[in-house]
């Protein structure tokens, strides 16, 4: 920057109610804001950084956390001695900045040998090598203190229906999922996976598509406290789903182990913009839902800055994600709290008929009564419920003038 040019707005002063804090728990992949641009037509069009100075930039945004993927660091193929040197070389430089690692990663993905599954390949001699890299990952996650490992599983699934019987699949999976488990379990170590779910890309169909998918297979595992999902809001997002919904039932679950916060538009491929850059509500309800039920988690943006950016320039992707979920809290704290919402919502809960009736606990008295009630359907239709209010209201909080 010249000397002649403004220096940067108020929103990076110290008063900023929306600068971001340790505090806020906003977390990044070193692979994240690393990302060099390139895409399935282009060549990169950024040099990428060493893990040192996007340390330095993050910390010095206001992350909190700084999340790793085995190759970022690395090589998995690296004797012992030399990967343990690079988890204690991470660690320190992490810890020097002040910052933490909520999460590791290992990419099943990247190298040819992936290209027909990981944990779902048909060759055995693939599966077992998926295994060894992953356990390699797991012990650099360990020494360097992350507690949740992520399980991105990009391969794993098929181009030519016919290659693969899908419930095979499945079963390979869970033996997998089972096997690093009991490892995890048998070295002490304090680790929990989580499963990232997505529709397609790089296959043209994914196992474990979606949040229910992956809910639904974590209760057949041995191991299921050990295992989570994560869920990333550009991958729903592409399955045509509700993020927020999808997130809400694995909340409710208790299954939230980490959350990919971006944005994309939907029937795209994966686009990893700007966290509410593209779907504001989905952005606000999520965001409200995360604060008011008390998510304790990493706020993770898996975002990767527009292929146009400079070098000097990407950082303006993570500052607009960690500013606009500050945003939409102090919003939704606002909606939560604003009489006409409130009013509206009261309104509609409210219910005259005898309160015996208005349990859905069973008892036999309760479904005895609840048969023999003479109901005034009609009645009950005639109530009108305000959302035409409620949702204008929501819209006017999002453009910034409730
Ligand atoms: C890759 C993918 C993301 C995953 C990363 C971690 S790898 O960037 O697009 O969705 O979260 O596994
Ligand atoms: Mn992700």
């Amino acid at each position: 920057m010249t000397a002649t040019e403004p220096t940067k707005t108020g929103e990076e002063t110290q008063t900023d109610p929306y600068k971001p804090r340790k505090e806020d728990k906003f977390s990044f992949g070193l692979w994240t804001m690393g990302n060099r641009g390139h895409d399935g037509f282009g060549e990169a069009t950024r040099r990428g950084f060493k893990p040192a100075y996007l340390l330095e930039k993050l910390a010095g945004l206001g992350a909190w956390g700084v999340n790793f993927q085995d190759d970022d660091l690395v090589a998995s193929e690296a004797p012992l001695a030399e990967r343990s040197r690079a988890a204690r070389q991470f660690k320190q430089q992490v810890e020097d900045n002040g910052l933490v690692t909520p999460m590791g990663t290992t990419a099943l993905f990247v190298k040819p040998v992936f290209k027909e599954g990981a944990f779902t390949a048909v060759d055995p001699g693939v599966r077992a090598f998926t295994l060894q890299k992953t356990l390699r990952a797991i012990d650099f996650a360990a020494e360097v203190g992350a507690p949740i490992f992520n399980l991105w599983g990009a391969r794993e699934g098929v181009d030519a229906e016919g290659s693969k019987d899908p419930l095979e699949a499945l079963k390979r999976y869970r033996e997998a999922i089972g096997f690093i488990c009991r490892y995890v379990e048998d070295q002490g170590y304090n680790i929990k996976f989580a499963l990232e779910p997505k529709p397609n890309e790089p296959r043209s169909d994914s196992y474990l598509p979606t949040a229910g998918h992956a809910l639904a297979f974590i209760a057949t595992l041995d191991q299921p406290d050990r295992v989570g999902v994560n869920l990333e809001l550009a991958h729903e997002t592409i399955a045509n789903l509700n993020f927020y919904h999808e997130v809400a039932q694995a909340l409710e679950a208790g299954k939230l182990f980490h959350i990919d916060l971006n944005d994309q538009k939907v029937m795209r491929y994966d686009q990893n913009m700007r966290f509410g850059s593209e779907s504001l509500k989905i952005a606000f309800f999520t965001v409200k839902l995360l604060e008011e039920k008390n998510y304790a988690g990493p706020r993770h943006f898996d975002v990767h800055p527009y292929r146009t950016e400079a070098e000097a320039d990407v950082w303006d992707a993570a500052l607009g994600s960690m500013r606009t979920y500050k945003i939409l809290k102090e919003k939704a704290q606002r909606f939560a709290a604003d009489p006409r919402i409130e009013a509206i919502l009261g309104q509609n809960r409210r219910s005259d008929l005898p309160g015996d009736l208005l349990t859905a606990r069973y008892s036999p008295e309760t479904a005895r009564r609840l048969k023999d009630y003479r109901f005034d359907p009609d009645r009950l239709a005639r109530k009108g419920y305000r959302y035409e209010k409620l949702d204008q209201l929501t819209i006017e909080y999002i453009l910034g003038i409730a």
